[in-house]
Parts: C-alpha cells; sequence; structure tokens
C-alpha cells in the first residue's frame, strides 16, 4: 500500500537504546527496571529523541541477559509488570516519545512451555516447534560451533536426538519452516501492536531462516517469503517502525528489507562498518586498527546504495559493541572533542541515527578485571582462549577492546554513590569515571557532549537536508579527513572531520567552508583543523 509521509515518521526520527537493566533502578536491586526508566522520561524529552528502543524486559532465566524468553507476553518482575509497561508506554507517549519493544524470534529460552513440552517426546505436539536431528550420544550431527562458545547441537536424552542452538545452550533456535511456530510469533506481534507500541527491533532476524545441515546460519531462502509474512500479518500498513538486525546484510540485501513499498521492515541494522577493526575472516577478538580510509568507503558505499531506494540506521554503538569513543575517538585527552567529531560524523548523514544510552554523555569503556565481567560471550570467550594457550594480557586486552559489557556499564546520572543509578549494589560495576562524565553535569554544561547531541538533533529537525539529500564523499583519499557534502534542491550541507589527533595544516578547500556554519565542536574554527575538530557548513 503506498505509504504517506505521515508514516514515515522514523525518517526524520532520532531513537535511543536503553538496556534496562543498566538504565536506572528504582527499588534498590542493583538492577534497572521500567519505573526506573519512566522516572528519566523528562531527560530523555529534553535531549529531544522520538522514540526509545527497549533492550528485552519479558520473562527470562537471563541466560543471556533477557535474549533468552520464557514467555513473550509478559514483564520478568525484575524489571516490573505488565502494568508498569502500560506506563511507560502512556507516559512516554505525553512526551511524544514511541516505544520500540525488542523481538528475539530466532530462539526462545530452554525454559520456554513450548521447549519445555518440544523435549519430552519426539511426538509431542510442540517438538517441531524448535530443530531437531538423529544422532548418538557423542556424534553430533556436524561440527558446527554456537556463538557463545562450545557446539551448537546439545544432546537430550529422553528423545535421542540433538537440538540446534547459535546462541547459549539455553537457547535453542525455534524452526521457522513450521507454520504452527510462525502463527504463534505474529500473536505475539499483534499482543504488543495492541498494547500501543511505536514498533520492533528484530534480533538476529536473518537468522532464522537457515540450513543447519549445509551449515548456513542465516540467508536462507525462505527468509524474505517468512519476513514478508510475517509483515503482512503484524505490523504491515501501519505506522510503526520495524528495524532488523542483520549481521551479514549487504546493500542488495539492504536494498530488499527497506523497500520502500513496505513489504519488509523500515530498515536494518547493517555491520559492515562495525567488522572493519578486526583481522579479516578472524573474530572481532582479533584486533586490527581501523583503516578510517576503508571505513569511508563503506559508510559512503551504504549511503549511496539506499539513496531513494531503502532507509540506512546510522549507529556506532548497542548493547553489544564497544564504546564509540573508546574505539575510534580518544577517551583520553580528546574525549569530548573526539564524541563530538564522530556524533557529527553520523549525524550528517542519510538515514535514522540510533543513541546508545550514555553515548550522548561520551561514556567510555571500562578495563575491569575478569571477575568484574558478567557478559556470557566474553567469560566463554576467556574461558576458551585461555584454553588455547592465548596469554592473559591478550585476552583481557580483547575484552577491554570488544567486550560487550563494556556497553552494560551502569548509565552515569551523577557524582552521588554509585553515578545515581541504585541505591544497591549494582548488578555490573559503575565505571569509576562517573565522577566526571555524568548526566547530572553534562545538563548544565553548554558545551558539553549532551548539549552538542542535543543540538544535532535539532538541526536534523530544521533543515530537511539532513533526511533528503543525496550524499557524495570528499577527499577520499585523506586519511586524516572525511569530508561529504548533502545536495537538495537548490542547499548544500558539508561535512568535515579531523578523524584524529594531529593539526592538520592543509587547506579545507574554500567552497566547502563559504556557507553557514551551522555547527562546530570548536568555538573558534580557523583556516586548519584542530584535533577532531568537526564542521557543518549550510550553503
Ligand atoms: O546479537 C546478535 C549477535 O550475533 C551478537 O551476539 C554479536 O554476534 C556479538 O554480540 C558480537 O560480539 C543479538 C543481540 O543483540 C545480542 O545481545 C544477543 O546476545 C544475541 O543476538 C542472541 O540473542
Ligand atoms: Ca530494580
Amino acid at each position: 500500500m503506498k505509504t504517506t509521509e505521515k508514516s514515515l515518521w522514523w525518517k526524520s526520527a532520532v531513537i535511543y537504546q536503553i538496556y534496562p537493566r543498566s538504565f536506572q533502578d528504582s527499588n534498590g536491586d542493583g538492577i534497572g527496571d521500567i519505573p526506573g526508566i519512566i522516572s528519566r522520561l523528562d531527560y530523555l524529552a529534553d535531549l529531544g529523541i522520538d522514540a526509545i528502543w527497549l533492550s528485552p524486559v519479558y520473562r527470562s532465566p537471563q541466560d543471556d541477559n533477557g535474549y533468552d524468553i520464557s514467555d513473550y507476553c509478559d514483564v520478568d518482575p525484575m524489571f516490573g509488570t505488565l502494568t508498569d509497561m502500560d506506563a511507560l508506554i502512556s507516559e512516554a507517549g505525553k512526551r511524544h516519545i514511541r516505544i520500540i519493544m525488542d523481538l528475539v524470534l530466532n530462539h526462545s529460552s530452554d525454559e520456554h512451555p513450548w521447549f519445555i513440552q518440544a523435549r519430552k517426546s519426539r511426538d509431542n505436539p510442540f517438538h517441531d516447534y524448535y530443530i531437531w536431528r538423529d544422532g548418538s550420544k557423542d556424534v553430533p550431527p556436524n561440527d558446527m560451533k554456537a556463538c557463545f562458545g562450545g557446539p551448537a547441537w546439545t544432546w537430550v536424552p529422553s528423545v535421542q536426538q540433538y537440538y540446534f542452538h547459535q546462541f547459549s545452550v539455553k537457547q535453542p533456535d525455534l524452526n521457522w519452516d513450521n507454520p504452527k511456530v510462525r502463527k504463534e510469533i505474529y500473536k505475539i506481534i499483534n499482543f504488543w501492536i495492541e498494547r500501543g507500541v511505536g514498533g520492533f527491533r528484530l534480533d538476529v532476524i536473518d537468522q532464522i531462516a537457515k540450513e543447519p545441515d549445509l551449515k548456513i546460519t542465516n540467508n536462507g531462502p525462505m527468509l524474505h517469503a517468512y519476513i514478508r509474512e510475517m509483515n503482512r500479518h503484524t505490523f504491515g500498513g501501519t505506522d510503526l517502525v520495524t528495524v532488523g538486525e542483520a549481521w551479514g546484510a549487504t546493500v542488495e540485501d539492504a536494498k530488499i528489507y527497506s523497500d520502500p513499498s513496505g513489504r519488509e521492515f523500515s530498515m536494518v541494522f547493517q555491520f559492515e562498518h562495525i567488522g572493519l577493526d578486526q583481522i579479516p575472516g578472524k573474530e572481532k577478538w582479533d584486533l586490527a586498527p581501523l583503516d578510517w580510509i576503508k571505513l569511508k568507503k563503506v559508510l559512503s558505499k551504504w549511503q549511496i546504495g539506499l539513496h531513494g531506494c531503502g532507509w540506512n540506521s546510522l549507529f556506532w554503538n548497542n548493547h553489544d559493541l564497544p564504546r564509540i569513543v573508546s574505539r575510534w575517538g580518544d577517551d583520553g585527552k580528546f574525549r569530548i572533542k573526539s564524541a563530538k567529531m564522530l556524533a557529527t560524523l553520523l549525524y550528517g548523514m542519510q538515514g535514522t541515527p540510533y543513541i546508545y544510552q550514555g553515548e550522548e554523555l561520551g561514556m567510555t569503556n571500562a578495563s575491569y578485571d575478569i571477575s568484574d565481567y558478567r557478559d556470557i560471550e566474553t567469560l566463554h570467550m576467556y574461558r576458551e582462549r585461555l584454553a588455547k594457550g592465548y596469554s592473559e594480557a591478550d585476552v583481557m586486552r580483547s575484552i577491554h577492546a570488544k567486550g560487550r559489557d563494556n556497553a552494560r556499564t551502569p548509565m552515569q546520572w551523577d557524582n552521588s554513590k554509585n553515578a545515581g543509578f541504585s541505591d544497591g549494589e549494582p548488578w555490573l560495576r559503575v565505571n569509576p569515571n562517573y565522577m566526571q562524565i555524568n548526566a547530572e553535569d553534562e545538563t548544565h554544561t553548554n558545551d558539553s557532549v549532551f548539549a552538542y547531541y542535543k543540538d544535532l538533533i535539532a538541526l536534523r529537525k530544521k533543515y530537511p537536508i539532513f533526511i533528503e539529500g543525496d550524499y557524495q564523499l570528499l577527499m577520499s583519499d585523506n586519511p586524516d579527513i572525511f569530508a561529504y557534502k548533502r545536495t537538495w534542491k537548490e542547499q548544500t550541507l558539508y561535512v568535515i572531520c579531523n578523524i584524529g589527533a594531529k593539526e592538520l595544516k592543509e587547506v579545507i578547500p574554500k567552497d566547502y567552508t563559504h556557507g553557514t556554519l551551522l555547527k562546530s565542536n570548536y568555538a573558534e574554527p580557523g583556516s586548519y583543523l584542530k584535533p577532531y575538530e568537526a564542521r557543518i557548513y549550510l550553503k
């Protein structure tokens, strides 16, 4: 169906991701919760965001911090109740903020009633809700490994079969080839649509179509057929925003996922840029320096590739990724300047920007001892790599650089105990730099990272060129400058960023800097670019 401009609100929106367990605790148990989020809605309204992507708050044994769901239609008591959820939707709505639910549909928890039944017998009506293969106790169907370590197959004696799990042993993959499973899933999605949510983030959605016997874990032949069927039975034809997490997506895939016809999703999270600082063909833990020329090429390819025929998400961070100012900026001397530069670089582009909680403060990675980490992926990797003979120093270097708990340290609200996150013992240690980096200080400081994000958000709402303009990379071979221009009707926007700590004496071409200076992270832009200097001009 023809979608009206109103239903495309998300094209000019900025979306904020909350990781509930680390955002704001309201009852002193050291875990963030929904009432805590409600208490911080005015902060988010002040920032100027349009929607909140909520990481899972459903009932869950928390093996993977809620990405292992045992009841898709109820809220886990640690986060609150369905009534709290209704209050969040309503209170956010009063501030013109929509709530986007995180749907984990590739797998459930092994404590979901479906799996508890499925593992009882081969002829149980729920058995084929999951993926089983015959075999003998010590001979799995093949040597596929699970993302969090160990084999992707686990033996169940009661049925003398293996079940398939791409993630932890407690996250059995759902069998999307079973129409009964798909029907159950559409009921779940409609349950939340009827509760008034504003959209969905769909976890590892490219992995719902797989061929485990051929060791294919995503982009199976039925993928788009399933997504379109889901769309038709649920959010299709509404103004809900949908964003699929697709680690393996190419530009060509994203054109299909985000086709303007609205048959699939609004957009996807693509990760080609995210994989640029690891040794090719290896894991994220196998560190490599970022090649900015490659980053410029990749981001430009996606800008040009989806212009007019799809839609980009724009992000540096999420709950799985290290914090960008530590990763590709400078979290020491130039923390504030580089955080602002990285934001400028992204917010000048076409697409929907996603802010991950604390990114707007310039929060950084934390270098803890292994005993302070909680993430299943990190703890598995620590054990596996030590067992393989890696030195503890190398393992900890990788964890400090890429561990998911970097993003999950509690939100730093103020300089009181536990950064104002909790009166109790936080589930994960608070980054000790909360005394210097916190929302209380930054919301009262004119040139803070928070104030800068707020201004960028306001600029995107004021000037349609940010939303509509086309894109052209400039100075493409220059390793120190990321510059591009956007054009729309008779306007031109120039975004010019010094991506490093060097003072750059080369002159910026005059026509880039002729227009009105809309934004800069230095008070007095001079004739050359200072360390991490970023500027936006409008002509
Ligand atoms: O992440 C997908 C995923 O593959 C990530 O685990 C990624 O591979 C890894 O974090 C990179 O280090 C989604 C969720 O975002 C993640 O939190 C879940 O753990 C995972 O799916 C399973 O649901
Ligand atoms: Ca709590």
